[in-house]
């Protein structure tokens, strides 16, 4: 029998209507990546999901505004976002599509089972009408001034300024965004999922164990929502891209993208087991997997209450055990708009700052959103690259190599027995792999990476304090060999809890420090990390000048539209 803990962790999926930015990285994709590879150095039996989310009506508009089709569209950004995360190192175990065949064979058996089980009520109501276009206007076809906060540029699924879900016909004054016209009202048939009827499944669900464990900010979004009172959404729509309605009465009728898009977790789930000829089926519903949802503050809804409906509905299927989502990464000051062109995109940021791409990571996770929004400032990146990668870390492990190459030509130096003020120092560094441990599982990446750094310091530290340079020119020479063997034990600690936060760095570092692929948890002061030589390298960080800093802050502000 297999006793490894089981775990689904999903990501987003992001909209192929466009590359993706910072703030997408460090929303979603860097807390997930953190987290998966943690629980794979656990020895875990862990999947992480991602998929480009091709459906809804973003991809059509933006289609139409470049002139392309919207399979062009979707093969575009797919391709783009596919590559950008490969670059920066998200690992996931399957990266589908949610145009792929089994994704489309997925949702519609969700639905044909949900309609088959009297799940949903049909309605037809009036909806918002272009008679220009001669279409419905649902979701991001419409905008108009939001009732809750009065914003006058929210969308028909949900205002951005206040994060409030709407309907179309909610917005006061609407206008097509096809045409600026104001729609008429039109009657239409849909398909609606009784919220309300998930009252008290909800509030059995979510309240009970979740105040302790979940975010609060999360945790109080989702509670309000439910204390509010849900009322039936409707999860079809007329639209000519997306997922057929499977039924015979729906010609011209679509999959609400929010539908379709959280099953395609479950069929890219699908698609990695077919390749790796595994069952798909224990990683969504096997109680006693963990499944992990990382989003963003504006997708809570959907994961918090619309999926969790959807799967509870359709019965056999585990809930997340935790949704983890961020607030959102402010650039500059300002929000990030992919509109105005306010946003550092990952392809330019490669391009500018080729293999640097830990540098990005690393700044994203110490300044991540967690609680509340945060800023990212090119100045705040220079200063965190340059203060505590390079001087810090990249200083540490530099020195130590050096040290070790000149005074014992690679070959660290056995100790048969460490004195009471090394072992003060040896418990010291082996503690930290369990509290940063600790602090992954909570979701406290920022603190689980300050302590990496912490660590880093520590080391750099024991250097400075104890002077080996001075050492090895007296008669007390021989006390150089457990400073430098304690050195690279923690370099080789180092190479190892880096790893979810900075994969690539700790990969070099693996290699200089000949450290093996270790379980987090198999290695301590009883059971050191003491490789028997060290490699030379080359630096792992460079220093970021003002001049580079100059060119990306003229660059944002000349490409603002
Ligand atoms: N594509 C929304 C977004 O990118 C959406 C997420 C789907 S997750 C199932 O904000
Ligand atoms: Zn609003």
């Amino acid at each position: 029998m297999n006793s490894k803990k089981r775990h689904t962790v999903t990501a987003a999926l992001p909209y192929t209507n466009g590359p993706i930015h910072i703030g997408h990285l460090a929303g979603a994709y860097i807390p997930g990546d953190i987290y998966s590879r943690y629980l794979r150095l656990l020895e875990r039996d862990i999947i992480f999901i991602c998929g480009s989310d091709e459906h809804g009506a973003a991809i059509p508009i933006r289609a139409k505004k470049e002139g392309l089709s919207p399979k062009k569209i979707i093969d575009k950004y797919h391709n783009e976002i596919k590559k950008s995360f490969l670059d920066f190192g998200i690992s996931f175990d399957n990266y589908s599509r949610t145009s792929a065949k089994i994704h489309h064979e997925t949702a519609s058996h969700f639905f044909s089972d949900l309609n088959k089980k009297n799940i949903f009520i049909e309605k037809t109501t009036d909806q918002l009408f272009d008679e220009k276009e001669i279409q419905f206007l649902a979701d991001r076809f419409v905008i108009g001034t939001c009732p809750k906060c009065g914003h006058d540029e929210a969308f028909g699924d949900q205002c951005e300024s206040c994060g409030s879900t709407l309907n179309a016909t909610d917005l006061i004054n609407p206008r097509s965004i096809l045409s600026g016209n104001k729609p008429i009202l039109k009657s239409t048939k849909h398909w609606f999922l009784p919220l309300n009827k998930y009252d008290s499944f909800l509030k059995k669900w979510f309240i009970i164990d979740k105040k302790e464990t979940w975010k609060s900010n999360v945790f109080g979004q989702v509670k309000s929502w439910i204390d509010e009172g849900l009322k039936p959404r409707a999860i079809t729509r007329d639209l000519d891209w997306g997922i057929p309605v499977p039924l015979k009465d729906a010609e011209g009728k679509v999959l609400y993208v929010w539908f379709d898009a959280p099953i395609g977790y479950i069929s890219s789930t699908i698609e990695w087991a077919q390749k790796e000829k595994k069952d798909w089926k224990p990683y969504w519903q096997d109680p006693d997997t963990e499944l992990v949802h990382f989003i963003g503050k504006d997708n809570i809804v959907f994961h918090c209450i619309i999926f969790p409906c959807i799967l509870h509905a359709s019965k056999n299927y585990i809930l997340p055990k935790n949704v983890p989502a961020n607030e959102f990464l402010n650039l500059e000051g300002r929000k990030i708009s992919t509109s105005k062109n306010w946003a550092i995109w990952l392809n330019d940021y490669m391009e500018d700052f080729p293999n640097m791409q830990d540098s990005l990571r690393y700044v994203l996770t110490t300044n991540a959103p967690e609680n509340k929004d945060n800023d990212f400032t090119w100045k705040d990146f220079q200063a965190k690259n340059n203060n505590e990668l390079v001087a810090i870390l990249g200083n540490f492990v530099n020195r130590v190599a050096v040290l070790t190459q000149k005074y014992f030509d690679g070959i660290t130096p056995e100790i048969s027995s460490f004195e009471t003020t090394d072992l003060i120092i040896l418990k010291e560094i082996y503690s930290y792999p369990k509290k940063i441990g600790n602090s992954i599982e909570n979701f406290k990446f920022r603190e689980a990476v300050n302590l990496m750094m912490e660590l880093a310091r520590t080391g750099n530290k024991y250097l400075a304090d104890s002077e080996p340079w001075k050492l090895i020119k007296t008669k007390k020479k021989e006390k150089v060999n457990p400073i430098i063997n304690i050195s690279i034990q923690i370099c080789s600690i180092l190479a190892i809890v880096s790893e979810p936060f900075i994969p690539s760095c700790s990969k070099k570092l693996k290699i200089q420090f000949n450290v093996k692929n270790i379980n987090w948890n198999d290695f301590s002061v009883e059971r050191p990390l003491i490789p028997k030589k060290i490699n030379k390298s080359d630096l792992i960080f460079r220093k970021i000048e003002d001049e580079e800093i100059d060119f990306q802050l003229k660059k944002l502000n000349e490409s603002e539209k």
